[in-house]
């Protein structure tokens, strides 16, 4: 096997250079090439020491997350590291990049680090269901302390250089050439020294920790609030545990490999290894090529000032990004500027951003009344609320003002892009970039594809998203695209469960132990439950039986959250759910009208119904390729809807459940109930073939999706 480490040698230092683009992961090649060079420098006597580098722009990535659950070929990491941490030269890790996980855990076994300014340095590996298992549970604790170790790789967020300096994780921020620094920082102390330091000789901290066990239950109270129902936290915290308690340096490190490998098999791991891929792979496009030419960014528009436009705007701002935001109304674009101002102002007081922060990006956000501001834009996103005449009125008004190359984008949630691209005499500069609220927070966004969406466009705005700091997923231009559609099922299914016998709170308590962030009547809460209502009244439209309960709290005046009553009762100012007893007769009497007997109902329904109601219309989805692959329906929910991560979105629980499971069960609910449930034919044959959830087949015909459009009411 070639090595992936490249050699060269400068003033009798040999300079260690691992070289597997792009983020230089410590795969198998990068192994070979540690110990092969590292014996090499060792077996030389004219070498005096070592450094460690990265090619290109990181340091290394840690260890090759694609190698996971695969056969390991060549020698295994500890090995290599063994070698380094023992070699007869001093080694210092020359830090010109990401050094994150097994990258972080390297350069932890080499004798000095130095780094650039920008560096990152972190052990992330929870994210992936893991811990971090080259030594880094030992390690760090010694270098840092076993509190902040803790809260680094529980958190998993990585630190910069000028932090790393602070808490001692590195010993030199190289202000010029790294390389330059590093060679004059090896030879002083080979001048001075014979004895290099080695991280596992340092103690004093993990002693000092012995008998402190406030240390580990604020460790544990620190994993239940950030990594709820996750695996690896608690196996974090029992390797630290070892760290502290063990005499014997190697002992704490033979317990970390026992609880890594629990890691390794635990389901969890691989969810979360396939969101990672799956995250990188969403904003990929299949027909669209890697070097598609995109449009410059570097001013924007927001038209509407409500709290999804002025969500929307401050991505933009924090983004470096000068943008207009538009409002036809003087009150409402000043009452929307104290919104972005006051969220500014309380991620300040939260310590998440500076004050004098606060006012560069307030200065990037400027309010406009008039059209003519928004000329020279590079994209404008229409951001009023969902009434297709009036944002094609909005897309004919920009189409006048803007210039040709503007791309103009709609922020609806499912209706009809090509409707608004009807409008315009650039429908090829038309597409949907669909944020989830609060804009600023929720990292999803759906880019919506319509019939005339141009690839420049669409790498353009993939390329935006990134950006912004949010996970773009490509959807095709169908009704509810891809999160809102597949919400459809699920929600109708727990209005079912709710006439049928089940209360709201039981209905979320139960989702919400599956994983769910939020249960679904909460969640209507949150939207409001008037919307429908009000719509529905307007559109003079008879109401459906799944809403008539949501219907009759309405006529009520019970909206949800948004006047302190709806499913659930609120204090004021507070978000906190408090049952609502006074609705149960409502319950009842809906129930009663539609000649439905309620009955007692098992969380293991609740959950398996909502559940595979998601599942069965990401099938339908997938089949009619309105979205590409089935990994990136997993990424939309996660990000957009609150399905655990660890449970690696709904289209992996269903290929790790047994789609043959799902499809039983979907069935089943079928013969009970043939007007809600629709099984998949797809699913149904992937389930007898043996196969699973995967790539998405071509869409069969556009057709089908139109026609989609016409049937299903969102
Ligand atoms: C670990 O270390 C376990 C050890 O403790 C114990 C072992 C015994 N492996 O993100 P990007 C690919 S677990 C393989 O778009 P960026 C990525 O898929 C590891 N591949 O770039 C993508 O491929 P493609 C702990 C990796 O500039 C390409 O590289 N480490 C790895 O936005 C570019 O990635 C981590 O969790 C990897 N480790 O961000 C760090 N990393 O082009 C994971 C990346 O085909 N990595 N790829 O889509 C990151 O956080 C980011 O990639 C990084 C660069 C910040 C480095």
């Amino acid at each position: 096997m070639k090595g992936q480490v490249n050699y060269k040698v400068i003033d009798n230092i040999a300079i260690l250079e691992v070289d597997n683009p792009p983020v230089n992961p410590l795969s198998s090649g990068v192994r070979v090439g540690l110990v092969d060079n590292i014996k090499k420098a060792n077996e030389d006597r004219d070498i005096k020491g070592i450094i460690l580098k990265g090619a290109g722009n990181a340091f290394i990535a840690g260890a090759d997350i694609s190698e996971f659950g695969q056969k390991m070929e060549g020698p295994d990491l500890h090995s290599a590291l063994r070698d380094l941490e023992f070699s007869n030269k001093p080694v210092v890790a020359a830090i010109n990049g990401p050094a994150l996980g097994g990258g972080l855990e390297t350069a932890l076994c080499c004798n000095y680090r130095i780094s650039t300014k920008v560096s990152i340095l972190g052990l992330p590996e929870v994210n992936l269901g893991l811990l971090p298992g080259a030594g880094g549970t030992q390690r760090l604790p010694r270098v840092v302390g076993p509190a902040q170790a803790l809260k680094m790789m529980i958190s998993g967020t990585p630190i910069n250089a000028k932090k790393a300096l602070e808490m001692g994780v590195i010993d030199h921020i190289s202000e010029n050439d790294l390389i330059e620094d590093a060679l004059a920082f090896i030879k002083e102390k080979i001048s001075v020294t014979d004895i290099h330091p080695k991280v596992r000789d340092l103690n004093e901290k993990v002693i000092e920790a012995r008998g402190n066990g406030n240390i580990l239950t604020e460790a544990r109270a620190l994993a239940s609030k950030m990594r709820k129902g996750q695996f690896a936290p608690g196996k974090i915290i029992s390797c630290v545990e070892a760290a502290i308690s063990e005499d014997d340096f190697d002992a704490g490190l033979k317990k970390e490999g026992e609880f890594f490998l629990e890691c390794l098999l635990n389901p969890q791991r691989e969810a979360m290894i396939h969101i990672f891929f799956g995250e990188r792979a969403a904003s990929k496009i299949n027909d669209v090529p890697k070097d598609t030419s995109v449009f410059q960014i570097q001013n924007a528009g927001v038209v509407g000032s409500g709290t999804m436009g002025g969500g929307i705007a401050m991505n933009f701002a924090n983004a470096g990004i000068p943008v207009w935001v538009l409002d036809q109304d003087k009150d409402n674009l000043d009452r929307g500027m104290g919104v972005i101002r006051q969220n500014y102002k309380m991620m300040a007081a939260k310590g998440k951003m500076s004050e004098e922060n606060v006012d560069k990006v307030m200065s990037l956000i400027k309010p406009t009344l008039s059209y003519e501001d928004l000329r020279s834009t590079d994209i404008v996103v229409e951001a009023v609320y969902e009434n297709l005449d009036l944002k094609k009125e909005i897309f004919a008004k920009l189409d006048e003002v803007v210039g040709e190359n503007t791309i103009l984008a709609s922020n609806t949630s499912g209706l009809d892009i090509d409707a608004l691209s009807s409008v315009v005499k650039r429908p090829e500069m038309v597409v949907g970039t669909h944020f989830f609220s609060p804009a600023n927070v929720m990292r999803l966004l759906e880019v919506v594809r319509g019939s005339n969406t141009s690839k420049e466009v669409l790498a353009t705005v993939m390329k935006l998203g990134k950006t912004l700091n949010k996970v773009p997923v490509l959807s095709l231009n169908a009704p509810g695209f891809i999160g809102n559609r597949m919400l459809y099922g699920y929600t109708k299914q727990a209005n079912l469960l709710l006439l049928e016998g089940a209360l709201p709170h039981q209905v979320d308590n139960a989702l919400e132990s599956f994983g769910m962030s939020m249960g679904p009547f909460r969640m209507m809460d949150l939207v409001g439950l008037d919307l429908g209502w009000r719509a529905r009244k307007l559109a003079n439209l008879e109401t459906p039986l799944v809403n008539k309960i949501a219907h009759e709290l309405c006529e009520k005046g019970r909206f949800g959250q948004k006047n302190g009553k709806g499913f659930y009762n609120y204090n004021e100012g507070s978000r906190a759910p408090n049952p609502a007893p006074e609705n149960e007769e409502i319950y009842l009497k809906v129930s009663h009208e539609n000649n439905i007997t309620r009955r007692e109902i098992s969380d293991s329904e609740i959950v398996e119904r909502c559940i595979y109601a998601l599942i069965n219309e990401g099938a339908i989805i997938l089949h009619e390729g309105v979205s590409q692959r089935a990994a990136d329906m997993d990424i939309v929910y996660i990000n957009g809807y609150g399905f655990p991560i660890w449970r690696g979105g709904p289209m992996h629980y269903a290929n790790q459940t047994g789609l043959e499971i799902v499809v039983n069960k979907i069935q089943e609910f079928a013969k009970k109930d043939p007007d809600s449930w629709h099984l998949s034919p797809y699913l149904s044959d992937l389930a007898s073939s043996g196969k699973k959830l995967g790539d998405a087949p071509d869409a069969e015909n556009r057709k089908e999706i139109l026609n989609f459009r016409k049937n299903i009411d969102i």
